[in-house]
């Protein structure tokens, strides 16, 4: 997939290949490019995990039983073209271990060690932390599945159940992507670290994910298709950090990944955009544009903006949780160290160091909302967040045309970064989505104009009507323009 198919409307064919590639082993047990055959030791490891992760995508994948299903699998790995096309019975998706090429004579391009060639191996002093990267990395990865399991069965039409799938199967080679990286890197503790990533689960009492986003539910499609916008987008620019990493490995999985991850957006980009068009065309149609809190909508089979608007309002607070505290010592050690860098680190015109670079971090102070100057190094994960919220409004901007085409003065909104936030800056203090602060009876009296509650959820589930018809799709949402890989959209993606 392109970049493109980020912002674009067509899913086409894989472009073909315009550089060396390694082509990928479907004869071997774990298709890998990295060499598995020739390291014993590695593929027993590998294998002794390879039934635990099938016994656990049999009890926490997808729980709606399929015969087979329209996938891309990952064949190659040239700069563009990698996917083949197949109908394949989900319990026989190939996951595999894909890196990038090697970039020859590669050199970190950030911190203390800028310059030095790549590792190839982890240096000691950097064990831990490369591990803790690595195990948080891997756990949103299995995370996802589990929270999406029960999707299939309310899914809106098969061409929304393929993508969903799509996105199920590519989360779970991920998964198997960092379990490489631990196995092979990290020795006993890499192992035990790759067992633990089966054994916690979304949303487990005793033994939950490590991040908060992956511990909520994904309670219908329209938080699926908010998940995948907001949330995945978050794993957008994590991996684009982790792919300038000075660990060569690292660098070169999550430039792999990322490759997949364009298409879980684009599935995220154009579900809300397809709900909101529906809702929109309704809006127009019945002329109930009396405001967004038309709730006659409902009726005509249609999300309330008012409704779509708290899901995002959601979706994109705990989405901003992820980057970690606005202050972090971790980043500031990450960065010098050469492990995680900026979006775009190579485009960035400075020295690569940031010693003694100042930034603007959001402070809660005399009940107001003002800054502090810190030091850059430690304001990193705000950096990013600043360039994700950026890349987050460029969506809504697709979003909102679909309201203005209609006639319509509605829009959708981004919250303020302070709203709804349990991470950072913000966290305890009560702060609407235009960015006052409140005190917590304001906040209490009022949340339920601006979260999703139970009666939403309730309301939204019951439009939630599988169509698993070739060409239906349920009355919410509109059907995209186009079909996948340039197949018609009534094709039958999945079959039974
Ligand atoms: N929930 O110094 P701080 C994806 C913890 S998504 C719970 O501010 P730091 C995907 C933090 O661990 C991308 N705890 O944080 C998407 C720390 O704990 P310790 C996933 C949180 O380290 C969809 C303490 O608070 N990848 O791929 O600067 C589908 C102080 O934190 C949270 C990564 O995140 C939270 N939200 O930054 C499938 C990349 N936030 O150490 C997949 C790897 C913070 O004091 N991770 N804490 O016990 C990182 O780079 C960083 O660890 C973080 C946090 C950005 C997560």
């Amino acid at each position: 997939m392109t970049a493109s198919e980020d912002h674009g409307d067509i899913v086409g064919n894989a472009p073909a290949p315009d550089g060396p590639v390694s082509v990928i082993d479907y004869g071997e047990r774990i298709p890998n490019n990295v060499g598995l055959a020739t390291d014993r030791r590695l593929q027993r490891a590998l294998e002794s995990w390879q039934p635990k992760f099938l016994d656990w995508w049999a009890a926490l994948g997808p729980s709606l039983p399929t015969r087979d299903v329209y996938l891309r699998t990952a064949t190659a790995i040239g700069r563009d073209g990698w996917a083949n096309w197949a109908r394949v019975p989900m319990e026989q998706y190939r996951w595999g271990i894909f890196l990038s090429e090697p970039t020859p004579g590669r050199t970190i391009g950030f911190g203390q060690h800028k310059g030095e060639a790549a590792w190839q191996e982890v240096p000691g002093e950097y064990r831990a932390d490369l591990r803790r990267l690595l195990v948080i990395q891997g756990d949103t990865e299995p995370a996802s599945v589990e929270q999406q399991r029960h999707l299939g069965s309310t899914a809106p039409s098969l061409y929304d159940l393929r993508n969903l799938f799509q996105v199920n199967v590519e989360e779970g080679r991920h998964l198997w992507a960092m379990v490489y990286l631990l196995h092979a890197y990290f020795g006993r503790d890499g192992r035990e670290e790759a067992e633990q990533l089966l054994r916690r689960h979304s949303g487990d009492p005793d033994s939950p994910r490590i991040l908060g986003a992956f511990n909520e539910e994904t309670t219908d499609w329209l938080s699926f298709f908010m998940f995948t916008y907001f949330t995945d987008r978050d794993g957008k620019y994590q991996l684009g950090t982790l792919k300038e990493s000075g660990f060569d490995p690292l660098a070169r999985t999550c430039e792999f990944m990322l490759r997949e991850e364009a298409h879980h957006m684009f599935v995220g980009t154009t579900g809300v955009q397809r709900a909101v068009r529906r809702t929109a065309q309704l809006l127009a149609e019945h002329d109930t544009g009396r405001g967004s809190g038309d709730d006659s909508l409902w009726a005509y089979g249609a999300i309330p903006l008012r409704v779509i608007q708290k899901y995002l309002n959601f979706q994109f607070s705990v989405s901003l949780d992820l980057f970690g505290s606005e202050t972090s010592s971790n980043v500031a050690g990450y960065y010098t160290a050469g492990l995680k860098g900026r979006w775009m680190e190579t485009r960035r015109p400075d020295d690569h160091l940031l010693a003694g670079l100042t930034m603007e971090v959001p402070v809660l102070a005399d009940g107001s909302i003002t800054s502090k100057t810190v030091p850059l190094l430690t304001a990193l994960n705000l950096d990013l967040r600043n360039e994700y919220v950026e890349d987050c409004a460029r969506g809504l901007r697709k979003w909102n045309s679909e309201l203005e085409s209609a006639g319509l003065q509605q829009r959708l909104t981004l919250p303020h970064e302070g709203f709804n936030r349990r991470v950072g800056s913000f966290a305890g203090h009560s702060i609407s989505p235009v960015g006052e602060i409140l005190t917590s009876q304001e906040w209490a009296d009022r949340a339920a104009d601006w979260l999703p509650t139970a009666d939403d959820r309730a309301a939204v589930a019951e439009l939630m009507v599988p169509r698993h018809e070739p060409g239906e799709f349920a009355s919410w949402i509109s059907p995209p323009s186009v079909g996948i890989n340039e197949l018609p959209v009534e094709y039958d993606y999945v079959r039974f």
